[in-house]
């Protein structure tokens, strides 16, 4: 398999506004975040993903960009910018950025500019429609809710947004508009940038004519993600986005996919298809939720996340390359969410690192992860942030008069927030966050969780992630092996086998709070050498063919 860098790389997500405030004006900024690259370097990650930190009305936290060559003022200044890039590579880490454009703000000036009138040079880098029969262009829903579309009364058009209104999207049918996002990309490039992480990168080609979705019963709006997702020109768009404006720099690439499926990850990741490195897609993030999408939340069958994975495993082989997460700003924390954020909060976030880890494809861990965050639970509506809660919120709840209590519930298994309150540092006010009132509450776990407990003991969820990502960098069976899943049925155990020349790997882990047995099968070609790694200690290495695992239990053997 053709080795790169960013295959042997471990990736730390920081959603600035978070991570650290070095103000004490409540909001995470740079130079927070440049006062933590040593704990970043300490961690051992090789490449920090930072969420937007582009000018801003703040819609949607950053991911509503006016200006893409801007550093949001809440956040900073470019040169504060420029001193976090320093910071990084001056300790061999890299910096990748998000890149937002299948929508902007619309207080960006193009769309400031469009929306002047039907023959504005600009008005063409948006999806302008007239209504029909009195109503919006096409039953498209917008992702946080609601027609995706918005009447502008001063031309009498509808423009079309895939998420908030104040998220139109950007005509990638208007070549003037490709032109300007690959010199906006270059120019980014030219500063030094290692890369780019690419928001819902496969909307940008819609299916002409946008067809109207198939409403489901009691709706008023259809998913219209069919004539989006994957649409006909997008394999166009972005080979000619990588020839334009990527080709030349020694990059890595990552395009966020919701509904991509393995066959099309395939082509969007082929290296010989230049297009992008890897994939972040979202079919495991689905196996959890009912017919009715995210807030219909079900309890996950372990069979289902075994096939899922291991199809990916399997399907992307030797041919492209996926990332490998359980949670990110826009999830519930994973310990939350797969494991036990109680009584074994500590071995399950250390057993889902490990089940995680040892797969093929490049890990990200996104930031308090490392130190097993949870989900939190506040009283009040009043104290959440996100705009896809609210507006689930005030839609069923103020609109539709569902029960309250069970709305909640939905938000304190699903709600984005879960991910967004303020990383824990330590255990003095507002975990030391900031000095001021932080943007949103933090999570009074944070006396007993935080960094500073964390790199304090010896047996932390944070130092076995450093362990983790060390493991790595020593064996290439890790980054490059084969994945062969063993077990199919139990829905307790999940392990795997990797293999890669003469190296070989046994993962075992118990996703149960249950002592459950495991027992290697008779036809696995496997026998081990070495004890790599185990959340509960030490272990002997000729324990790999029957053991007794303890909750959560997670055991690598290194072998033949
Ligand atoms: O998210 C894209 C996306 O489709 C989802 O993950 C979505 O935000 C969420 O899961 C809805 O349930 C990206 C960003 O990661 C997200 O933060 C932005 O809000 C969104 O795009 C719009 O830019
Ligand atoms: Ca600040």
């Amino acid at each position: 398999m053709h080795h790169n860098w960013w295959k042997e790389s471990v990736v730390y997500q920081i959603y600035p506004r978070s991570f650290n405030d070095s103000n004490g004006d409540g909001i995470g900024d740079l130079q927070g975040i440049t006062e933590k690259v040593d704990y970043l370097k300490d961690l051992g990650v090789d490449v920090v993903w930072l969420s937007p930190v582009y000018q801003s009305p703040n819609d949607d936290n950053g991911y509503d960009i006016s200006d893409y060559q801007a550093i949001m003022a809440e956040f900073g200044t470019m040169a504060d910018w420029e001193e976090l890039l320093a910071a990084l590579h001056q300790r061999g880490m890299k910096l990748i950025m998000d890149l937002v454009v299948n929508h902007s703000s619309d207080e960006h000036v193009w769309f400031q500019e469009a929306k002047k009138s039907k023959d504005n040079p600009y008005r063409d880098y948006y999806i302008w429609r007239p209504g029909k029969n009195g109503r919006e262009p096409n039953n498209w829903k917008s992702n946080f809710g609601g027609s995706a579309w918005e009447y502008d009364p001063n031309t009498d058009e509808y423009y079309l947004h895939l998420f908030s209104k104040k998220q139109p999207d950007l005509n990638w049918e208007n070549p003037k508009l490709r032109q300007e996002v690959y010199d906006m990309m270059k120019w980014w490039l030219d500063k030094g940038i290692d890369g780019f992480r690419m928001d819902v990168i496969n909307f940008i080609s819609k299916v002409p004519g946008l067809p109207d979705g198939v409403v489901k019963s009691g709706e008023t709006y259809a998913s219209g993600s069919r004539y989006y997702r994957n649409g006909p020109r997008i394999h166009e768009f972005l080979h000619e986005m990588n020839n334009e404006a990527l080709a030349g720099y020694d990059v890595m690439t990552v395009g966020e996919m919701p509904g991509v499926d393995v066959e099309e990850a395939k082509k969007y990741t082929d290296p010989s298809r230049n297009e992008l490195d890897m994939v972040f897609q979202f079919e495991h993030m689905g196996l959890d939720a009912g017919p009715n999408g995210k807030w219909d939340v079900k309890p996950l069958k372990l069979t289902d996340l075994k096939a899922n994975i291991s199809k990916w495993q399997e399907g992307l082989n030797g041919i492209g390359w996926n990332s490998l997460y359980l949670n990110n700003h826009d999830q519930p924390r994973m310990v939350s969410r797969f494991g036990d954020d109680g009584e074994h909060r500590i071995e399950s976030a250390k057993m889902l690192a490990t089940f995680l880890h040892m797969l093929q494809g490049t890990p990200y861990i996104y930031q308090g992860e490392e130190i097993g965050m949870t989900n939190v639970r506040f009283d009040s509506i009043e104290d959440y942030r996100d705009i896809e809660i609210l507006n689930m919120y005030q839609e069923k709840v103020v609109e539709n008069g569902e029960d309250p209590n069970k709305v909640m519930e939905s938000i304190y298994a699903k709600g984005r927030d879960n991910a967004r309150t303020p990383f824990q540092w330590d255990d003095s006010k507002n975990a030391g966050f900031t000095t001021g009132e932080p943007w949103m509450k933090v999570n009074p776990n944070y006396r007993t969780i935080n960094a500073k407990q964390a790199r304090d003991d010896a047996n932390s969820i944070y130092h076995y992630y450093r362990k983790l990502i060390r493991l790595r960098k020593r064996h290439p069976v890790i980054v490059y092996g084969d994945y062969q899943l063993i077990l199919p049925e139990d829905e307790q155990v999940y392990a795997y086998l990797r293999s890669y020349h003469d190296e070989k790997l046994l993962v075992i882990t118990n996703f149960s709070g249950d002592h459950v047995p495991f027992e290697l099968p008779a036809d696995a070609a496997f026998t081990a050498e070495e004890s790599l790694i185990g959340n509960y200690g030490d272990f002997p290495a000729d324990s790999y063919t029957r053991v007794t695992l303890k909750p959560y239990e997670a055991r690598v053997y290194k072998g033949k």
